[in-house]
């Protein structure tokens, strides 16, 4: 990790003694950092993890893409915005082929962990329903697949028992209940492999947490989503899936008292018809497996995490040892009281 930002700070033409550079939010897979400069001008500057995002330049390409789009149709639609370099470039590539990324930051505004309120869940749930919205019109063949398979289910359950047929035997002795709870419900990835070929493929965000979007300070709406590096073509669910995974709990996904892990009441159905309401173009088909996008994402996260873990922590940052293994079980957990929810309870084949 660079601490010196002297040659990426120049590259935007601002002056490195002139900026104070913080990290910013709790990303797992970028760098962030918030630049400000003695005038008070602030950016968001970014190192891109180039061990996942292989072509950053197709994130770059995708984001182009959907402000074009939007700014024809909805010209007063607040979308982050890159900062060019002084050259023009939307990345910087730095002397230790670094890849960095700066973009606007939007004050006065506040972004959360977790959700107290269901009146932020049902405005979230609105907020990425317009966006989809937004782009429903658009060609998905513009865009790059900017991580293959990414939130293929059958993919995850795939590498999910890779990573256990290859681990270590301490670590498969750490995860063994775990591990047994999880394949008791592989009948997810059955259901899912039955289903996602009918679904129409449209631009969605692919990283719908809460912590993705910015609130106003002051008015409580929703100001903007950040986070784009996942837009890609891939169904509803995965946005739906993830505003459940993060909304419909009070806990992070990170908290180890598995006691507090529940569904409050009316949140899933206030994000799931919240969501609904903003895409006029939404077919049946859709409407009716939008609460399944809650299981596929929580137990493709259960996986993901336990992966991870498996895998000896090569892939999300954490903060100690054990860390993934924590999240794993706090998103198996969720998965076992999602299963209880109304509009889940029942609807799918066990
Ligand atoms: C990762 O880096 P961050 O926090 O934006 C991950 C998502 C997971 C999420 C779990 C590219 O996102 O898929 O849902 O962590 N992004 C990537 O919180 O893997
Ligand atoms: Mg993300």
């Amino acid at each position: 990790m660079q601490t010196d930002f002297t040659e990426v700070i120049q590259a935007y033409g601002l002056q490195p003694n002139h900026c104070s550079v913080r990290p910013l939010g709790n990303g797992h897979i970028n760098h962030t950092f918030l630049v400000e400069t003695t005038k008070s001008q602030r950016y968001v500057l970014q190192q891109l993890n180039t061990d996942i995002f292989k072509k950053p330049e197709q994130i770059a390409h995708n984001w182009k893409m959907a402000k074009s789009h939007i700014e024809k149709i909805a010209p007063d639609y607040p979308m982050i915005a890159y900062t060019p370099t002084v050259k023009g470039e939307l990345l910087f590539v730095d002397s230790d082929n670094q890849t960095w990324r700066m973009t606007n930051y939007f004050d006065q505004t506040v972004c959360f962990e977790t959700l107290d309120n269901i009146d932020f869940a049902s405005k979230t749930a609105r907020a990425f329903g317009r966006f989809a919205a937004l782009l429903s019109q658009i060609d998905v063949n513009l865009f790059y697949e900017i991580l293959p398979d990414f939130h293929n289910l059958n993919y995850r359950q795939k590498q999910f028992d890779q990573a256990v047929a290859q681990a270590s035997a301490e670590r498969l002795n750490e995860a063994a209940g775990l591990i047994a709870r999880l394949n008791a419900n592989r009948w997810i990835t059955s259901f899912y492999n039955e289903v996602i070929h009918r679904l129409p493929r449209r631009i969605v965000h692919m990283d719908a947490k809460i912590s993705n979007v910015l609130f106003d300070v002051h008015q409580h709406e929703v100001r903007c989503l950040i986070d784009l590096d996942t837009l890609m073509p891939a169904t509803l669910l995965s946005d739906v899936g993830d505003m459940i995974r993060s909304m419909s709990c009070a806990a992070a996904e990170d908290e180890r008292d598995l006691s507090i892990i529940k569904i409050r009441p009316g949140f899933v159905e206030a994000i799931v018809s919240g969501y609904a309401a903003e895409i006029d173009d939404i077919q049946p088909i859709e409407k009716k497996l939008l609460p399944f996008g809650g299981l596929m994402l929580v137990y493709m996260q259960a996986l993901r995490f336990l992966t991870d873990f498996l895998e000896n922590d090569h892939y999300y940052h954490t903060r100690y040892p054990g860390h993934n293994l924590d999240r794993a079980r706090n998103q198996e957990t969720l998965l076992s009281e999602l299963l209880c929810e109304p509009l889940i309870f029942g609807k799918y084949p066990f």
